[in-house]
């Protein structure tokens, strides 16, 4: 019996990762089912045996006694969801991207610690294991003082078919994907302070950018590149793992291709096999990506039971969030940007 009972609202393509993952979740589970969609609805609802369904999220929250509400549309619905989540007084996880704009996720952030209310974004690129393994040698301080890293995606995948949202917005690869790498790049090596970026559109048949390169300023000489690209055919598709690199004072690491992270130092080069792994219910490739969704729910239900800040709070985010627009108004303008002056 599960002492936390969510809801999750959106039964789309990103949601049965959701549904699986909560069921990984010692004490959670989901126990009602909302989307506009009746056919999703039912072909879900089915699917994970869940019979309290919904076509509107009022309806839900009347009728449904939650400990927490998962919000998995896509992003435009997002500040009604949780504002509305937040007059219910019902904790929340919301899906990245959180917002489409600084102040709508203000907005968001502001209606839940006025209501009192837990909000955490599902932002968990920084929840898979590969990740974690770099967070680890960084915190062990095998290689020092981190001074200079690369967090890179580059991929010529077709997220179309599954997605196909992301070819006909406006804004494309730095909104969806950059900003999993934007908040990785966060996660190893700390907030940054400017951005200097590139973008552009290969692919004719999508709206949006599909090839990103941003330099991050750190502060204290500390700078970071995070490169993206869905327009990149190479030897060997790598789609989804994120490539990492940092050079620190005492050595550096690599977290590379087939997730073999090498870690140098005076005494030599260590390997280490840090493949995530691949839980019954997913497949390949996106197992990495499937395992990291059970863990950054397990981590919101600790924080839940403990009342502790999630990570990736809805305050925390703003920064990432702040990151996104920075890419996007350096290359608009073709200068550097203050990621301060977008927060203001
Ligand atoms: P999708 O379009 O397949 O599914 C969204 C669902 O939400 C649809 O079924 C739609 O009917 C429903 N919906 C929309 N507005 C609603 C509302 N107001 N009330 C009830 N239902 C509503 O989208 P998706 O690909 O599953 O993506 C959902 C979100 O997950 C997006 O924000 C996307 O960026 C994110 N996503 C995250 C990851 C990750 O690794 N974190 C991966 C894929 C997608
Ligand atoms: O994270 C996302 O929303 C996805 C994917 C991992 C494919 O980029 O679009």
């Amino acid at each position: 019996m599960a002492d936390l009972k969510g809801a999750l609202i959106g039964c789309g393509f990103f949601a049965i990762n959701h549904l699986h993952g909560w069921r990984d979740v010692a004490g959670a589970g989901i126990v009602a089912l909302c989307d506009s969609n009746g056919e999703r609805l039912k072909a879900v609802g089915d699917q994970f045996a869940i019979d309290a369904r919904y076509g509107d999220a009022h309806a839900l929250f009347e009728r449904e006694k939650l400990d927490f509400v998962d919000i998995a549309t896509t992003v435009p619905s997002h500040r009604k969801l949780v504002e509305l989540a937040a007059r219910h007084k019902i904790p929340v996880i919301c899906q990245k991207p959180f917002a489409r704009s600084i102040a709508d996720a203000k907005a968001m952030v502001a209606a839940c610690q006025a209501a009192g209310v837990p909000l955490m974004v599902h932002e968990n690129f920084r929840w898979q294991s590969p990740i974690r393994a770099v967070k680890a040698v960084l915190a062990e301080g095998r290689i020092g003082k981190p001074f200079w890293g690369r967090v890179s995606f580059r991929s010529a995948y077709d997220v179309f078919t599954g997605q196909p949202y992301l070819a006909q917005g406006e804004r494309f690869i730095v909104e969806d994907l950059g900003i999993h790498a934007l908040d990785v790049a966060r996660f190893l090596l700390g907030d940054a302070h400017s951005v200097s970026a590139v973008i552009k559109r290969v692919n004719p048949r999508i709206k949006g950018e599909d090839v990103a390169t941003a330099l991050l300023d750190h502060g204290g000489g500390v700078a970071s590149v995070v490169d993206c690209s869905y327009a990149s055919r190479l030897e060997e598709e790598l789609f989804p793992q994120t490539l990492i690199e940092i050079d620190g004072e005492a050595g550096s690491l690599r977290l590379g291709a087939g997730y073999r992270l090498s870690v140098t130092t005076a005494a030599g080069t260590s390997h280490h096999n840090v493949s995530p792994p691949l839980l019954p219910w997913a497949s390949r490739p996106w197992h990495n990506i499937q395992e990291s969704v059970p863990a950054i729910q397990r981590h919101f239900a600790d924080c839940l039971r403990a009342a502790r800040e999630p990570e990736t709070s809805g305050t925390d985010n703003l920064q990432t969030l702040a990151l996104v627009e920075a890419v996007y108004a350096s290359a608009a303008a073709g200068s550097t940007v203050s990621v301060g002056g977008l927060l203001a």
